[in-house]
C-alpha cells in the first residue's frame, strides 16, 4: 500500500470514530483537525517529564546549585562540555528506574498521555541515537534506552505517548544554538547541526519507538527555511501527530501552549495546554521543595478544564529514576479525586458561565441537552448553590460522588441547587446538573449599585493580549487579594469591560492607577466615541491614586463596552486596579 493510500485509510478510520462520538455529542468544532485532536481534547491531563543527566547531580555542579531549573544547570554554571561528561554524563546510573511502575504512577493518578524529554537543551539523547554517542545508551553507564522502555510501556498501558525534542538550542554540537561558553568548541553552521543530528534523530524518534502521538518542540529560534522543513517534514512519520506550537515563529502547530501560568481566559477557537512543573524545577533539583499542594494541583486541572485546556503537569525523576514520595503522593491524591470525579473532566469542554463565585464548571453538550459539571470550591453555608443567569429546564441534578439526588429551584436570575450540610470532597465537589434544549445562559454582567456608580475592577476585564503571550504584554495579576492590571508595556494591547445599566445619562469616569513614568496617555470610552485621557506619574508602580479621566454619554440603557486602548505614540506602562463610572 503506497503511503498516500494508507494515509487515506486512516484519516477514514478517524472521521469514522470521530462521527461515532458526534452521535451522542456535539464537541465544539474547532476546523479541520476535529478528528485528529478528538482523543488529546478528550484527554485533558496528560504527565511531563523533564528527565535528564542533570539529575544525576540534582542540578548541583561541584557543590554549587547554579540554577531555577535543573536541566539549565550546564549553561548556568558554563560548565564545559568535558566537566558535564565527567561530573553527570558519567555518573548517570538510574538504577531504580522501572518503566511499568513509572507508567502505572500516570495512569493512577488520571493522566491520559506522556510526554517525555528525549534530548533537552543540553544535547544529550536519553534513547539510542544512532547518529550521536551523546546518549544514554552509549555514554552512561547506565545504558538502557528509556525512551524504549517507556514506549512499550506506555502502549502496554494505553498511555498516549509523546516526546520532547529541543531542536534548536543544543549544547553539545557545534552547530547547535546556546553555547557561548565553551570555548573548546569548533564551530559549524546551525544547518549542518540540523542535518548532521535533530533531522536524523527525530526521524529515529519518529520511526523505531512505535506509535508517537505528540512531538513537543521547544524554544524556537530563527532558522534557514531548509532547516525548518527538514525538522517539520519529519512529523508526518506519524500519521495524526499532534505538534505544539515551538518548533519556529511561523509555525503555529496544532495547539497553543502555556508555560507555568493558567491564562485567565482560554483562547478561543484553539487548542491548548498548560504545562507546569508539579514543584519549581523541571527537571530533578535537590534541593527544590516547592511542591504545589495536593488542592491546588486539582483545582488547576479543574480550572483548566472549565477553560477548555488540557493540563501537562511535569515530574522530575531523580538520579535514580524513581520520584520523590512528595510527587508520588500528590499523584496518587489526583489519581483518588480522579476515581471519583473524572467524568467532570475527560472529554468536557470549557464554562458557559463568566466568573462563578463559588468555584468552577465544565460540560458536555448532547443533541438533546447538556450536563453541567459544576466544581464547588467553596461549600455554601447556607446550603444553596446559585447558578446565576441559567435558564434552562432543569432534567436532574445529583452530586457526582454517590449520585445523591438534589433538588433545584429556577427563579428570574438562575437555578439553587439545595445542597446537603457537607461537602462531599473539601477540595472540589461536583454537582452534576443536566439541562433540556439549548444551553440557555443569560450573562450576567455588572450593573450600577444602587448609588448610581458602577466598579468594573481589572479581574472584570477582557484584556486583548493575544491571550497572554508574550508578544502583547498585559496581565491581570492578584496581589494579596487585590486584583490589577499589570506588565503593560505594549501599547497593542488593551482592556474592555462589559456592563449593563439601566439610566442613560452622563457619567463620571475615574480610575485606579499607578505609573511609574511622568505621564501615560490613552483613549477611553464606548467603542465608536473613545477620547483622549492622561495621567501623571504616582511615583511608583505600587502607589494608586484615584484619578478622573472625564465624562462619557451613554444614551440607551442595556448592554456596553468600554475601553481603554494605549496611546501608541505616547503610552507609559501603567498599571490599573478599577474604572468607577458615576452617574452625573
Ligand atoms: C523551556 C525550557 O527552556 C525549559 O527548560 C523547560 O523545558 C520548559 C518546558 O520549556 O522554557 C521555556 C519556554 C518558553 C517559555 C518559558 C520557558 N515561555 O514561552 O515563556
Amino acid at each position: 500500500m503506497t503511503f498516500f493510500k494508507f494515509q487515506i485509510l486512516f484519516t477514514g478510520l478517524l472521521l469514522l470514530c470521530a462521527n461515532a462520538v458526534s452521535a451522542q455529542e456535539h464537541v465544539e468544532s474547532r476546523g479541520a483537525d476535529d478528528a485528529k485532536m478528538a482523543w488529546w481534547r478528550e484527554a485533558k491531563f496528560g504527565m511531563f517529564v523533564h528527565w535528564g543527566v542533570y539529575a544525576a547531580t540534582g542540578g548541583e555542579f561541584r557543590g554549587e546549585m547554579p540554577t531555577n531549573s535543573a536541566e539549565w544547570m550546564m549553561n548556568k554554571a558554563k560548565i564545559p562540555i568535558a566537566d558535564y561528561k565527567i561530573e553527570n554524563v558519567d555518573k548517570f546510573n538510574p538504577s531504580q528506574f522501572d518503566a511499568k511502575t513509572f507508567v502505572g504512577l500516570a495512569k493512577q493518578a488520571g493522566m491520559k498521555y506522556l510526554v517525555i524529554t528525549a534530548k533537552h537543551h543540553d544535547g544529550f539523547a536519553m534513547f539510542h541515537s544512532t547518529c550521536s554517542p551523546y546518549n544514554v545508551v552509549d555514554a552512561t553507564p547506565f545504558k538502557r534506552d528509556v525512551m524504549k522502555e517507556l514506549a512499550v510501556e506506555c502502549q502496554k498501558q494505553s498511555i498516549r505517548f509523546g516526546f520532547y525534542y529541543s531542536q534548536c538550542q543544543d549544547w553539545h554540537h557545534p552547530g547547535g544554538m546556546g553555547n557561548n561558553w565553551d570555548k573548546t568548541i569548533k564551530r559549524v553552521s546551525f544547518d549542518e547541526y540540523v542535518k548532521e543530528k535533530a533531522a536524523p534523530e527525530i526521524k529515529q524518534l519518529l520511526t523505531e519507538y512505535g506509535p508517537i502521538s505528540i512531538f513537543w518542540w521547544d524554544t524556537p529560534r530563527d532558522m534557514s527555511k531548509e532547516a525548518f522543513e527538514s525538522l517539520h517534514s519529519s512529523t508526518n512519520l506519524q500519521p495524526g501527530i499532534i505538534t505544539n506550537d515551538r518548533l519556529g515563529k511561523e509555525h503555529r502547530g496544532d495547539h497553543k501552549t502555556f508555560e507555568r501560568n493558567i491564562p485567565r481566559k482560554g483562547p478561543v477557537g484553539a487548542d491548548w495546554e498548560v504545562c507546569m512543573p508539579i514543584s519549581g524545577s523541571w527537571g530533578y533539583k535537590k534541593s527544590d521543595t516547592k511542591f504545589k499542594s495536593i488542592p491546588t494541583l486539582i483545582r488547576n486541572l479543574v480550572d483548566i478544564a472549565s477553560k477548555g485546556g488540557n493540563y501537562l503537569l511535569n515530574v522530575s525523576p531523580t538520579g535514580e529514576g524513581t520520584l520523590l514520595p512528595d510527587a508520588t503522593e500528590r499523584l496518587q491524591a489526583m489519581g483518588q479525586w480522579m476515581k471519583i470525579n473524572s467524568a467532570s473532566i475527560y472529554g468536557t469542554t470549557g464554562s458557559p458561565f463568566g466568573k462563578l463565585d463559588w468555584g468552577r464548571c465544565t460540560k458536555k453538550a448532547y443533541a438533546k441537552g447538556s450536563t453541567l459539571y459544576l466544581h464547588v470550591f467553596d461549600w455554601p453555608e447556607d446550603g444553596k448553590l446559585f447558578v446565576p443567569g441559567l435558564n434552562n429546564e432543569i432534567e436532574q441534578a445529583y452530586l457526582l460522588d454517590g449520585w445523591q439526588a438534589l433538588e433545584t429551584s429556577s427563579t428570574d436570575g438562575g437555578v439553587t441547587v439545595a445542597l446537603p450540610e457537607e461537602a462531599p470532597d473539601e477540595i472540589a465537589s461536583v454537582v452534576v446538573v443536566e439541562v433540556h434544549g439549548k444551553l440557555d445562559i443569560t450573562p450576567v454582567l455588572p450593573k450600577p449599585s444602587k448609588d448610581g456608580s458602577l466598579e468594573l475592577l481589572a479581574d472584570m476585564a477582557y484584556l486583548h493580549n493575544n491571550e497572554g503571550s508574550e508578544d502583547l504584554s498585559l496581565l491581570e495579576e492578584k496581589h494579596g487579594g487585590d486584583s490589577y492590571l499589570s506588565r503593560w508595556s505594549d501599547a497593542e494591547a488593551w482592556a474592555e469591560w462589559s456592563f449593563t445599566i439601566d439610566k442613560p445619562g452622563t457619567y463620571e469616569v475615574s480610575a485606579e492607577v499607578s505609573l511609574k513614568e511622568k505621564k501615560t496617555s490613552f483613549r477611553f470610552g464606548l467603542q465608536g466615541q473613545l477620547q483622549s485621557a492622561e495621567v501623571e506619574s504616582t511615583g511608583k508602580l505600587s502607589k494608586y491614586t484615584e484619578t478622573s479621566l472625564g465624562t462619557i454619554e451613554i444614551e440607551k440603557a442595556g448592554e456596553h463596552t468600554l475601553l481603554i486602548k494605549p496611546e501608541k505614540e505616547s503610552w507609559n506602562p501603567m498599571n490599573l486596579k478599577k474604572i468607577v463610572l458615576k452617574a452625573q
